[in-house]
């Protein structure tokens, strides 16, 4: 089992932890909690790079390893690092509960030593026809993100 972790780090008071799990060569298992959102969807990726030397802005594009367009978590044409959105309470808490096959622990595709981020709007899967749907699915800024770590 590989097992990895991304605490989040935000400048607007966003904070959570991001787990995930990964048996052999199957899915990996993301969860956990984010807590000081603001109510309903957040944008939710990978991001390519794990350099938070200028906060979140550093990180880099979504993670994108075959040249795709961006989109939904379950389209063949889409970022490695595209997965959807997490929904935020009027608490302000998202709870993450997400299976994927494309963002493994190992392997020339690993996400270890990138980002997981957390946007201010939400992901429009690159349906939302804006300029940006394609690229980022125009989720505007990064309010907390967390470079994930491999985990005992
Ligand atoms: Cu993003
Ligand atoms: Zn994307």
């Amino acid at each position: 089992m590989g097992k990895a972790v991304a605490v989040l780090c935000s400048n607007e008071g966003v904070t959570g932890t991001i787990y995930f799990a990964q048996e052999g060569d199957g899915p990996t298992t993301v969860t956990g909690n984010i807590s000081g959102l603001k109510p309903g969807l957040h944008g939710f990726h990978v991001h390519a790079l794990g350099d938070t030397t200028n906060g979140c802005m550093s990180t880099g594009p979504h993670f994108n390893p075959y040249d795709k367009e961006h989109g939904a978590p379950e389209d063949e044409n889409r970022h490695a690092g595209d997965l959807g959105n997490v929904a935020a309470g009027a608490d302000g808490t998202a709870g993450v509960a997400v299976i994927d096959k494309q963002i493994p622990l190992a392997g020339p595709n690993s996400i270890i030593g990138r980002a997981v981020v957390v946007h201010v709007d939400p992901d429009d899967l690159g349906r939302g026809g804006h300029e940006l749907s394609k690229s980022t699915g125009n989720a505007g800024g990064r309010v907390a993100c967390g470079v994930i770590g491999l985990q005992e």
